[in-house]
């Protein structure tokens, strides 16, 4: 018998639900098969094994080491104390770390299938929920990390909230798999926002009202940045916000659209591509005109080739023109405007102390690639933050670039705060070169079923020896974005920044040069295979010649776009040859199949 297509299992899954009640309740199973594993992702969870045991107990012919990563989302990254000492908790079941996404949410690896109902029910029941994480929906969508109480910030917050309740699936399985059919409670279902008819429609086990039967063709991802602070990586998303201020208040937003960096090494048909502007819209109707572009992905979107589904290959397929056309012919009483001009000039946090606004003031904790864990003879983060949350009751945000933001200070906490993060060795970032500070690798080896090399254990070592290069060129307070990945699925988005380091196999990596450390622009391939232990090397020319050449105040992105013709990736027509040649292949590929 064929394996069913992840379109046919979404199908006849009724509504998400599978048999995912039945194997998560069979004690006797230690994984469960890929039709349910891939329906698990829109709950929020993946099945993996460790793969640094993998060869061993394949050797030895004993079954994987099998467990669940469970991610939650929080739109913005916000997150209160309870909700964290919540999973601080509940991290004690999994692996013993939480780790910090660069989408905002929180990863817990390691989780045993017996366990899971327990840690997915906890992060519900503490007001979050795991529930389109992962899977062909909307997933987390990130906002602006700095809490300053200006109403552009506030508005970019509420909108982040406003798209994640709206894009919520809706079916009950959920509900009843993970919470004992316990009435989901988060904010989604007694919100205001959410249309009553839509809620009957849920309440009775219908269709989805946004999704449908199939869902989407593949994940979605949306974020909010304002200008000019591009934390949120706007042009790497598949939807991009940027708010308009006029006489103090959000007038509108300016819509990117098709932006995505997954691609396949040396398939030509797939590549990274940055978000372009679609229109101008009046806030009373961002979120009914996003609707409508996440409907016309889901009509419009590939179905036939999950490597080509994304919405970006949509956009690029249909032309930018017509993507609008399509878009406006679902809103009859909103006109689409013309797009305004966005400037941003930096994806980094601001580490440190800042003024909020309103008497209070958060500080922004520099997390070393995301990983919230107590370390052998270094910083104990995981005891820091529990410590900040359970004893002061600060509220956290985690920022895009994996960092923490504790939130809400008074004056008079300010020290109380210093004094934890200093007694548990946790670093000041003053004392980072500012390379180091902004750098962010995934997670690849040994949880990640995909990576072909290591990333998030790599790539501190390799920093180390950069900033020996920084620091003797006199380079350490300068932007230059390093970026590692274990595969060339991009989840360190490594295609825009200054350089990216890209898994080809173990210890060999592609390099990207000349993306921007404004995140507007991509990177070209300048070697197809370097060493782990070349990368400071390989890196070094380039510093080098930028200390040589840079005018006054020049940053290394400037730099590399004035005096380099930057490469981004193919040539765009030669993308859509291969994309008409693909399809052409898997057409015949049916055809042969059904004949
Ligand atoms: Fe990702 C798949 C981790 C952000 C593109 N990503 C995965 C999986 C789930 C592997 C899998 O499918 O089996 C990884 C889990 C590893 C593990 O063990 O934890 C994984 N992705 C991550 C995280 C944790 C990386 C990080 O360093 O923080 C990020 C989780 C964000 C979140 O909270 O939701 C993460 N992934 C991204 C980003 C960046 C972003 O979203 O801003 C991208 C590139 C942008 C984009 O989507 O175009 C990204 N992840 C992918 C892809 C390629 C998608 C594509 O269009 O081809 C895959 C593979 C897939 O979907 O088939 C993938
Ligand atoms: Fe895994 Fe590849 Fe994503 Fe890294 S980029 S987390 S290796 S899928």
């Amino acid at each position: 018998m064929s394996k069913a297509s992840v379109e046919e299992i979404k199908l006849q899954s009724d509504g998400l639900r599978g048999v995912i009640g039945e194997v998560v309740g069979d004690a006797g199973l230690t994984h469960v098969e890929e039709d349910q594993a891939i329906l698990m992702k829109f709950h929020g969870t993946y099945q993996q094994d460790d793969r640094d045991k993998r060869a061993a107990l394949t050797k030895e012919k004993k079954e994987k080491a099998w467990s669940f990563m469970v991610r939650s989302k929080m739109p913005g990254g916000r997150i209160s104390a309870e909700q964290w000492l919540i999973h601080d908790q509940l991290c004690r079941l999994s692996e013993g770390s939480l780790r910090l996404t660069n989408r905002q949410g929180i990863q817990l690896h390691g989780v045993l299938k017996g366990n899971l109902k327990e840690v997915i029910a906890g992060i519900c029941r503490s007001g979050l929920t795991t529930m389109g994480a992962c899977g062909d929906v909307v997933r987390n969508t990130m906002g602006p990390a700095a809490p300053v109480k200006s109403a552009v910030h506030g508005d970019a917050q509420a909108l982040t909230e406003e798209i994640s309740q709206r894009f919520l699936w809706r079916s009950q399985a959920y509900a009843d798999i993970w919470l004992d059919g316990e009435k989901l409670s988060p904010e989604w279902l007694a919100a205001p926002e959410v249309d009553p008819a839509v809620r009957e429609k849920t309440a009775s086990g219908e269709e989805d009202p946004i999704y449908g039967k199939a869902y989407l063709p593949r994940k979605f991802k949306m974020a909010v940045a304002i200008e000019p602070v591009n934390d949120t990586d706007v042009y790497s998303q598949d939807v991009g916000f940027v708010p308009h201020v006029v006489d103090g208040v959000v007038a509108g937003y300016t819509i990117l659209v098709g932006g995505g960096f997954g691609m396949s090494h040396g398939q030509l048909s797939t590549r990274p591509f940055l978000a372009q502007p679609l229109a101008y819209v009046p806030r009373a109707h961002v979120v009914d005109a996003t609707e409508a572009i996440v409907t016309v992905q889901r009509d419009h979107g590939n179905r036939t080739e999950r490597k080509n589904a994304r919405m970006k290959y949509t956009v690029q397929t249909m032309g930018l023109e017509a993507f609008r056309a399509a878009v406006q012919d679902r809103l009859p009483t909103v006109r689409l405007e013309e797009p305004k001009p966005v400037f941003f000039d930096s994806v980094e946090d601001s580490l440190g102390w800042y003024e909020q606004g309103d008497g209070r003031w958060y500080c922004a904790v520099h997390v070393s690639m995301g990983r919230v864990t107590d370390r052998d003879g270094g910083p104990q983060y995981l005891s820091a933050f529990n410590e900040i949350a359970a004893e002061l009751g600060l509220p956290f945000v985690i920022t895009p670039n994996t960092n923490v933001v504790v939130a809400e200070v008074l004056p008079e906490q300010r020290a109380m705060v210093d004094a934890i993060l200093a007694k548990h060795g946790v670093p000041h970032a003053d004392g980072m070169t500012r390379t180091r500070r902004v750098a962010h690798a995934c997670v690849a080896l040994p949880t990640c079923g995909l990576s072909l090399s290591e990333s998030e254990r790599a790539l501190p070592g390799v920093l180390d020896e950069v900033d020996g290069v920084l620091r003797e060129l006199g380079l350490e307070d300068d932007p230059v974005l390093i970026r590692m990945t274990g595969c060339p699925n991009g989840c360190g988005r490594p295609y825009n920044a200054d350089f990216g380091f890209v898994g080809r196999a173990p210890n060999k990596y592609a390099m990207f040069v000349g993306g921007s450390i404004a995140g507007d622009r991509l990177a070209g391939l300048e070697q197809k295979t370097v060493l782990l232990a070349d990368i400071p090397g390989a890196i070094r020319g380039f510093l080098e010649a930028y200390k040589g050449e840079r005018t006054s105040g020049e940053t290394f992105s400037a730099w590399f776009g004035r005096t380099r013709p930057v490469g981004p990736a193919p040539d765009p027509e030669q993308f859509h040859v291969e994309l008409a040649a693909r399809a052409e292949k898997l057409a015949g590929e049916k055809v042969a199949a059904e004949g």
